[in-house]
């Protein structure tokens, strides 16, 4: 279907493309690639589940964006689940929650079994981040944005990386609960703790600037303290900051500052307060407004060229699924991202 044909205005068809697009990815200019994976979870289960839920309630989204003219002309296109990454989750979590049970009783890993299975789970890792690595060249060599939806915040490495190849140099933005900078966690290489550890032994990456953080581990600010690329914005000094005398669109500024030309954007939805995703693995209290992260993503895509993003660690209720407001949370910033990464780079459609 020609773009400029999609009627914004009709019921969105069920078509197994987020937000019902009738789009190929061949013919689209951001591709989405969703991983259902959530085999490091260390609290709660479900992100795997996110980007289902993510893509139901992206069905019932209206199509107009205050600051970008018709984004649904875009051509936002969505690759099929790979069933194989599926059948991968299941087998593998179930070693690691035996992994995690027995870390939690205060057994000693050390066993053969259990250094059989945390090394199989670590396999496994990588060749889910080799296989993004190349399903995401191949779309990055024709000039597409890639943006992934997770699962669980290790899932977008893969794209990290064949970003760091392709771009001589760039920076991240991640907005997070958590700083995620752990060396392994519980024995996992590719924890949902370690992405930006991993992501950062990348060395063309200039800049880690991380924005609502609020829970983090004393390695953590060793490391921070350690590697002068990351510059950390902890939610209590920015709420201070706030209640002071500082407006929030003085503190996008500030964070612009920090950020290079090319700005890769990691998002992690337990970065917002809770309400916005109350069945996310992780929820810690306090965090960004919907609004401040909107309006952080309005000034990036103004300011910079947003290279690709990730949307993670959505999880719908498990009690009662029919309630997915953290999928209707998670549709709308799929949306808001996609369509301001494209606008980053097409200056003239935004507004
Ligand atoms: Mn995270």
């Amino acid at each position: 279907m020609s773009k400029s044909n999609f009627d914004p205005n009709a019921t969105s068809v069920i078509n197994g493309n987020y937000f019902g697009f009738p789009f190929l990815a061949e013919e689209s200019e951001v591709v989405l690639i969703s991983i259902p994976w959530d085999v490091t979870t260390s609290y709660g289960e479900g992100t795997a589940k996110g980007p289902r839920a993510i893509l139901d309630a992206s069905l019932q989204l209206d199509f107009y964006l205050f600051g970008i003219n018709k984004p649904w002309e875009i051509g936002i296109g969505t690759l099929p689940v790979m069933e194989k990454i599926v059948e991968k989750n299941k087998v593998n979590r179930a070693l690691a929650i035996e992994i995690i049970e027995n870390l939690e009783k205060g057994t000693n890993l050390n066993t053969e079994d259990l250094r059989d299975k945390i090394s199989t789970v670590n396999k496994e890792c990588a060749a889910l981040n080799l296989w993004l690595h190349e399903e995401s060249n191949k779309w990055l060599s024709q000039n597409k944005i890639v943006g992934v939806v997770g699962g669980e915040h290790s899932t977008p490495l893969g794209l990290i990386n064949a970003l760091s190849e392709k771009e001589e140099s760039f920076g991240i933005l991640q907005i997070d609960a958590h700083s995620d900078l752990r060396r392994a966690y519980q024995g996992f290489d590719y924890s949902h703790a370690s992405i930006m550890y991993n992501a950062l032994k990348n060395n063309n990456i200039s800049q880690l600037v991380q924005v609502g953080i609020r829970d983090i581990c004393p390695e953590e600010i060793d490391y921070i303290k350690n590697d002068n690329r990351v510059v950390l914005y902890n939610d209590f000094s920015l709420s201070e900051t706030l209640f002071s005398e500082r407006s929030w669109l003085s503190i996008c500024d500030e964070i612009l500052l920090h950020l290079p030309e090319k700005v890769y954007i990691s998002f992690d939805i337990d970065g917002l307060s809770p309400e916005n995703c109350p069945n996310t693995g992780t929820p810690v209290p306090g965090g960004l407004s919907f609004n401040q992260a909107v309006t952080l993503i309005k000034y990036i895509a103004k300011e910079k060229e947003i290279i690709g993003f990730d949307l993670c660690e959505v999880s719908p209720s498990l009690i009662n699924p029919h309630t997915n407001f953290d999928g209707n949370v998670g549709a709308r910033l799929l949306y808001l991202l996609s369509s301001f990464a494209y606008g980053s780079h097409h200056k003239e459609i935004l507004q």
